[in-house]
C-alpha cells in the first residue's frame, strides 16, 4: 500500500487510478490513504463545471484542458456520470471527445457513478479531487450535471463554480432563481452561436447587479465550446477567480468550511457503520414480533441500542 501510495504521489497515473478505486469501493484501506494523503493537499484549483445535459461542460472542458496545458498545468478531470440509463451514449461521447488528453501523462481523466445518491457524489468526487490535488494536480475540473441538489454539492467541493447555460434550452433568469445565482462563481453563455446568446447574456447580468455587491461580482462570460471561441476569455476569468480567493478571505471561508464538512462527513459514515452493525446484532425475530405486537415500541429499541453502543464506547 505504501508503495503505491507513494507512486501516486510521484504522479504515476495508474496508482491514482488505483487509489480512486479503492476510496470509491470503501475499501478498509481508504482512510488510511486519504490521512496519509492529507499533508500533500490544499495546493490545486478545484473548479466545478455544472449545468443542464447538453449544455455542452464535457465540450467546453476538452478546449479548457488544452487552454491549461498550453499554461504548462497538470490537469485532473472528474466527470461524474449522472444516473439516467439515458446518459450512457453521452458517456461514451465524453470519452471519445476526451481521448487525446486521456493518452496525455499531464491529464488525468476519471468518470464516476452516483450510486443513485448525490451524498455519495459529493463524497466519492470530493475524495478523489482530494487525491488529484495530493499527486501533483495544479487544476482539477469536475464536471458535473445541473440537476437540483448536484449544482449545490458541487459548491462544497470547488473552489470556482461555472455554471453553464444555454440560450433557448430553458436557462432563462425564471429557472435561476432556485438558488443557483448565489453557487456561480463565473457564468458562462455557450453555444454563443444561437439566437439568443446575448438576450440570455444581459438577463444575467441585470439580475447579478439586482443582487447588490458582492466583493466578486461573476463575470458572464460568452462562449462556443465547438470552435473554442470564448475560452481564453474563460480561463482567464478561473485564474482571476483564484486570484481573488487567495487575495480575500473568500478563499479561507471556503476552505474552512470544507475542512469542517469533511471531519462532520467522516463522523457520520463511521457512526453509520457502529449502528448498522449493531443493529444487526440486536435485531431478532422475537423483537420484531415484540414490535408489531405493540409490547415496546421503536423509539425505546433504538434509544436502548445507542446507550449500548455509547456505553461500550
Ligand atoms: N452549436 C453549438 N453546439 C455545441 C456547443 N458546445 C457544445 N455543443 C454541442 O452540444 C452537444 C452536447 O455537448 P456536451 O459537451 O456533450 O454537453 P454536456 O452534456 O453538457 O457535457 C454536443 O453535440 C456538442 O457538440 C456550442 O458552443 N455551439
Ligand atoms: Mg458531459
Amino acid at each position: 500500500m505504501d508503495f503505491l501510495v507513494q507512486k501516486a504521489l510521484d504522479g504515476d497515473h495508474r496508482s491514482i487510478a488505483r487509489l480512486i478505486s479503492l476510496v470509491e469501493n470503501e475499501s478498509p484501506f481508504a482512510s488510511q490513504i486519504m490521512a496519509h494523503l492529507y499533508a500533500y493537499t490544499g495546493k490545486a484549483h478545484i473548479i466545478g463545471v455544472t449545468g443542464s445535459p447538453g449544455a455542452g461542460k464535457s465540450t467546453l472542458l476538452d478546449k479548457l484542458i488544452s487552454s491549461f496545458k498550453g499554461m504548462g498545468k497538470k490537469i485532473g478531470v472528474i466527470a461524474v456520470d449522472p444516473t439516467s440509463p439515458f446518459s450512457g451514449g453521452a458517456i461514451l461521447g465524453d470519452r471519445l471527445r476526451m481521448q487525446d488528453h486521456a493518452l496525455d501523462t499531464d491529464v488525468f481523466i476519471r468518470s464516476m457513478g452516483t450510486r443513485g445518491s448525490l451524498g455519495g457524489l459529493s463524497r466519492a468526487a470530493y475524495e478523489a479531487a482530494m487525491i488529484l490535488d495530493a499527486c501533483g494536480k495544479d487544476v482539477i475540473f469536475i464536471e458535473t450535471v445541473g440537476v437540483g441538489q448536484s449544482e449545490v454539492d458541487i459548491v462544497k467541493i470547488a473552489d470556482t463554480v461555472c455554471l453553464l447555460l444555454v440560450p433557448g434550452m430553458g436557462d432563462d433568469v425564471q429557472v435561476m432563481k432556485a438558488g443557483i445565482m448565489e453557487i456561480a462563481d463565473i457564468f458562462v453563455i455557450n453555444k454563443a452561436d444561437r439566437d439568443g446568446a446575448d438576450r440570455l447574456a444581459a438577463e444575467v447580468n441585470i439580475m447579478l447587479d439586482l443582487y447588490g455587491k458582492k466583493a466578486w461580482r461573476p463575470p458572464v462570460i460568452k462562449t462556443i465550446a465547438e470552435t473554442g471561441e470564448g475560452i481564453d476569455e474563460l480561463s482567464k476569468a478561473l485564474l482571476d477567480h483564484r486570484q481573488y480567493l487567495s487575495k480575500s478571505d473568500e478563499g479561507k471561508k471556503r476552505f474552512y468550511s470544507r475542512i469542517k464538512m469533511e471531519v462532520e462527513e467522516i463522523l457520520k459514515r463511521e457512526i453509520a457503520k457502529v449502528v448498522e452493525e449493531r443493529w444487526k446484532e440486536c435485531c431478532n425475530d422475537e423483537l420484531i414480533s415484540a414490535l408489531c405486537a405493540k409490547r415496546i415500541d421503536p423509539y425505546t429499541v433504538a434509544g436502548r441500542i445507542l446507550g449500548d453502543i455509547f456505553s461500550r464506547g
